[in-house]
């Protein structure tokens, strides 16, 4: 197969997952968008044996496509290898638990300890090289994260309204999770959907974080719980 198509389904493949993580967990796409993307996809790997095995191609060889081989080095708080800045991800997603055991310690670990296990040693790191960065999606072979800068959180307090069937604060939309919360974020002893949730807070002075797209503010928190 030419370079180009390859390249050309890999970037395919890169916004299609995007998209799809982005529909899942409701963050700045409509699950409608979701839907009729997983819809197309699943049409277009029926569509033709020849398409189905270009996109099957491209994925088996993600990991020989944007690939740095060196030893891994951290220099004034960035990861590099080979010279080149690596992307690992925001604060959040360092301080979270890591999926896979990276530095193959036998212990699933936070991920900055992963990637501090991995300082000094010879890895293999792959995912999209965007103006001399690498933002990784994996290492050593191993998934790590969709390739792609998450935006900054901002924290914002104000009184929760209810207005027109959609929530506010200082007249700023929120854009909330569709479905169960995960927590009881208004503290009335049980887990409601997060409309529900909110349902008991309104009138409430309350602190979300999160980032603006161009719906309204995202919340990724609510006084402090995890709204995803
Ligand atoms: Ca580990
Ligand atoms: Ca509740």
């Amino acid at each position: 197969m030419k370079r180009l198509y390859i390249a050309l389904a890999l970037a395919g493949i890169i916004a299609f997952a995007v998209l799809a993580e982005a529909g899942e967990n409701g963050i700045g796409v409509k699950d409608k968008i979701g839907k009729l993307l997983r819809h197309r996809w699943h049409h277009r790997c029926e569509g033709s044996n020849e398409s189905k095995n270009m996109w099957q191609h491209a994925w088996r060889n993600m990991l020989n496509y944007t690939r740095i081989e060196g030893v891994l080095e951290y220099q004034d708080g960035v990861y590099v290898v080979n010279d080149v800045e690596l992307y690992v991800g925001n604060e959040v997603f360092l301080n979270s638990i890591a999926r896979s055991d990276f530095d193959r310690d036998g212990e699933y670990e936070y991920v900055w300890q992963e990637l501090e296990g991995l300082v000094g040693t010879e890895v293999v790191v792959n995912g999209v090289l965007r103006d001399g960065t690498l933002y990784v999606s994996h290492i050593n072979g191993i998934w790590f994260r969709m390739p792609r800068a998450l935006p900054e959180l901002v924290e914002m307090d104000g009184i929760l309204e209810y207005i027109n069937g959609s929530y506010y604060i200082n007249d700023t939309q929120l854009i909330i999770k569709h479905g169960l919360s995960k927590s009881d974020i208004d503290g009335d002893g049980s887990l409601e959907t997060m409309f529900e949730e909110l349902n008991g807070l309104v009138g409430e002075e309350i602190t979300v974080d999160g980032f603006m797209n161009e719906k309204g503010f995202v919340v990724m928190h609510i006084n402090g719980i995890w709204a995803r």
